[in-house]
């Protein structure tokens, strides 16, 4: 017989469950776009305990609506592995680009992260951080809807190893980062120049402040780079490198 309390009971206290496993991790990622998914994606398929915080309702941040609602997004070749690695279709456009379903991508992106391990949090905003020792212990979370509707509430907090912001292109952690500690400093997002950015955008890909590692557009507000419009081989390739430079700092 279906009990409508036994539904309550069901989904508060599996949440609950999740939730207190995520008061401590080894990486918390904040942003769940195409960065920060594949970085959830390569992290929690090594081991590590990875809890991922996203604001929106949905997953895939600016994956969705591909190059101004026309939901195709381009993808070059040297990313096509990630792609492979995920089970996502795309097609040869020319030697260089290829073509693929947004909505492919973005559900896509977020199903295999779930399927790897990592527990993602919808509907979170990630307000602070914490610090200790001049080192990120963690983040302050509050419900989205607490931000929207400037209800006075305090947040809660929960710690673990390493940060990453993949907030995109509100840097959201660098920013409070740079605020309060005076210790980093965003030269901020430039113009279109798409060849320049995706590569600048791996290549600066890194740890920015002591346990806090940047990844997708949040490097470029950081680092003062190009942006690159719909294509999307530099984000995918900059969660993979912001997850293997996460591991290499984890094991020691
Ligand atoms: C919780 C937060 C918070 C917060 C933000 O924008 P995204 O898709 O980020 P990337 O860097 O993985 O990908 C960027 C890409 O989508 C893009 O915009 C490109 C390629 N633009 C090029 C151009 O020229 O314009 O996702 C970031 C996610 C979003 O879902 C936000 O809702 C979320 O982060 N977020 N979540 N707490 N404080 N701030």
């Amino acid at each position: 017989m279906i009990e409508e309390t036994t539904i309550t009971r069901a989904i508060a206290g599996k949440y609950m469950e999740k939730l207190l496993k995520s008061v401590e991790s080894d990486v918390c990622i904040v942003g769940g776009g195409p960065s920060g998914l594949v970085a959830a994606y390569y992290l929690a398929k090594n081991g590590f305990d990875v809890s991922l915080f996203e604001k929106k309702l949905s997953l895939g941040g600016g994956i969705w609506g591909g190059g101004m609602m026309f939901n195709r997004v381009v993808v070059q070749g040297n990313a096509l592995e990630i792609l492979d690695d995920a089970g996502i279709e795309y097609e040869k456009y020319d030697d260089t680009h290829y073509v693929v379903d947004a909505i492919e991508l973005a559900s896509g992106l977020t199903y295999n992260a779930i399927k790897a391990g990592a527990a993602i949090f919808n509907l979170i905003n990630v307000e602070d951080v914490m610090i200790r020792d001049d080192r990120m212990a963690g983040l302050v979370i509050n419900w989205t809807a607490v931000e929207i509707s400037n209800l006075h509430i305090d947040p809660m907090t929960v710690a673990c190893k390493a940060v990453v912001d993949a907030t995109g292109h509100d840097a959201s952690v660098c920013n409070i980062v740079a605020r309060k500690t005076g210790k980093l400093s965003l030269a901020g997002e430039k113009y279109m120049w798409a060849e320049k950015a995706e590569e600048a955008v791996v290549e600066n890909t890194s740890e920015v402040y002591p346990g806090l590692f940047v990844t997708g557009m949040s490097v470029a507000a950081v680092y003062g780079l190009p942006r690159m419009g719909p294509i999307f081989g530099g984000m995918l390739l900059s969660g993979r490198k912001v997850a293997e430079l996460v591991k290499e700092k984890l094991r020691y």
